[in-house]
């Protein structure tokens, strides 16, 4: 479908005029773009623009979430003498002032200011650059610990409940391409194998032991902006799946992308390996900010969590390639297959450094 831009940034209250635009960063799920605009008497500026995926997103609830979590960083930001539209995401309005745009195809659109001289990681980095993840990550829950998760909507249901994953794995089996169900023969069998760990979260979600928190629950590093210099993280982004959950989720999503020696689409996997030295570089920058409001139970899962999270993202890879790839943004036809091996060559790597869960 071919998008008329410039017509979508009239409907927002930009300082300046635009003059072109470029397709954007790495995201499987929102189509996202950078805007340039010219302005008199000062230098020209850029915007980040999302066609947001109205797909998988009930859009009001999305930014309903997304308005009240930034005022709050806001303030929190403001009163820690930190600087509020660097720190957190800053909505653009629309000229009739609401959040979002939706034109009369039904597409919604939303602009954000673009957080300039920084950089955000595809694959792991270095350690410090782990660390300081770990840390923002970290800070984000604290900041967000006072925060009543009731006024939050569970904006897409079960997003990380794994028992419910392997359901619709189950059924993807079941319904799937028979091609595709029978060229990953080896990789279904290598997640039925590993059923077990599906509910050890989950059931006890909400408990004394794993409480209910209000968590980003897309915690990739590609997700932080960093400082290019200092390598400090300066913003948290994608908050789209904003919403109650539990901290484990957070802590296991970034491990399974930052403690990779490799990206999520490498292919080669002599070089996709677990970096136990990741690990504990981000497990330190998490816990210096979070662990005196962490139960036992929490720190202890911490390990298991993340092949967890590897886990369930792989289920979810693979049973978008059984149905013929209608979540994940895919180059080719195997590339969710991939991605597939990608996280249990993972998986095994995690498992023999920790054992079998
Ligand atoms: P998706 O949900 O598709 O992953 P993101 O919101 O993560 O979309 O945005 C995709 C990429 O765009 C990010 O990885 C980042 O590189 C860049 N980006 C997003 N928001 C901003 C911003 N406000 N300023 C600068 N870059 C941004
Ligand atoms: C998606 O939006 P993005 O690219 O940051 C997905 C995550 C997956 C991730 C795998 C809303 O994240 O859950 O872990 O891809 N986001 C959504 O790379 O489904
Ligand atoms: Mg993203």
């Amino acid at each position: 479908m071919e998008i008329d831009i410039r017509k979508i940034v009239e409907h927002f209250d930009i300082d300046g005029e635009m003059v072109y635009e470029e397709p954007f960063g790495c995201g499987h799920i929102n189509d996202t773009y950078a805007i340039y605009c010219k302005r008199e008497l000062h230098p020209p500026v850029r915007y980040i623009l999302q066609r947001i995926n109205s797909e998988i997103f009930d859009v009001d609830k999305l930014m309903h979430n997304i308005c009240l979590v930034t005022d709050y960083l806001k303030e929190k930001i403001a009163a820690n003498g930190g600087d509020p539209l660097r720190s957190t995401l800053t909505l653009v309005r629309t000229r009739d002032g609401k959040s979002y745009y939706r034109d009369s195809s039904g597409s919604c659109y939303r602009i954000y200011l673009f957080i300039e001289n920084t950089v955000s990681y595809q694959s792991a980095a270095t350690r410090e650059v782990l660390e300081n993840a770990g840390r923002a990550f970290g800070n984000f829950q604290k900041l967000l610990f006072d925060f009543d998760a009731s006024k939050l909507y569970e904006v897409i249901p079960n997003f990380h409940n794994t028992v419910k994953r392997y359901e619709a794995f189950e059924r993807a089996i079941a319904e799937g391409i028979p091609d595709r169900v029978k060229a990953a023969e080896k990789e279904i069998s290598f997640a039925t194998e590993r059923k077990n760990y599906c509910d050890r979260i989950v059931s006890k979600l909400g408990s004394d032991q794993i409480p209910l928190r209000v968590t980003h629950n897309d915690t990739k590093l590609n997700n932080i902006l960093m400082d290019p210099d200092t390598n400090e993280s300066v913003c948290i982004i994608d908050l789209d799946t904003i919403m109650p959950g539990s901290l484990l989720y957070d802590f296991g999503d970034s491990i399974r992308f930052g403690a990779n020696t490799a990206t999520e689409d490498e292919t080669d996997l002599s070089k996709v390996r677990f970096d136990a030295g990741m690990y504990d570089a981000y497990a330190k920058g998490f816990l210096s900010e979070m662990e005196p409001y962490m139960t036992r139970q929490e720190i202890d899962l911490l390990p298991f969590s993340s092949v967890l999270m590897t886990y369930e993202c792989a289920i979810r890879f693979l049973s978008d390639f059984l149905v013929g790839d209608t979540y994940f943004k895919v180059d080719y036809p195997t590339h969710n297959l991939d991605r597939t091996r990608n996280q249990f060559k993972l998986i095994e790597d995690m498992e023999s450094y920790w054992g079998r869960f």
